[in-house]
């Protein structure tokens, strides 16, 4: 799903689910984890609710927070082509994975929580 398809299949759950909002190491740990466990499939990229603002700057949109904790790969975020706005994770063939911008209208998998 893209970006926005994948906000609204979240918030078809119960309990106020929304995109994930990674707020501290902890958190990031446990869903490396998860997601690397879950990777036999073909997500190799993981969508966040992560998003870039009209100034360049990085919030989560399920919370509205920018954030206060980052797990880019070096070099990101790239803003390939000047269209890169939301956040996933992506894995790399060095065998883990780290956040990257991307373009929102691509379909990828993607991370729900519950708040
Ligand atoms: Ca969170
Ligand atoms: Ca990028």
């Amino acid at each position: 799903m893209t970006w926005a398809e994948s906000r609204a299949n979240c918030k078809r759950l119960p309990g106020g689910a929304d995109l994930v909002a990674i707020e501290t190491q902890q958190e990031n740990e446990f869903l490396l984890k998860m997601i690397t466990d879950l990777r036999q499939g073909n997500c190799a990229i993981v969508l966040t609710s992560g998003r870039k603002n009209s100034e360049g700057g990085w919030y989560w949109a399920s919370t509205g927070k920018p954030f206060s904790y980052t797990y880019w790969w070096p070099g990101e975020p790239n803003n390939v082509e000047g269209a890169e706005d939301v956040v996933e994770f992506y894995y790399h063939t060095t065998g883990t994975y780290r956040w990257n911008d991307r373009r929102a209208g691509q379909k990828f998998c993607s991370l729900c929580e519950i708040p």
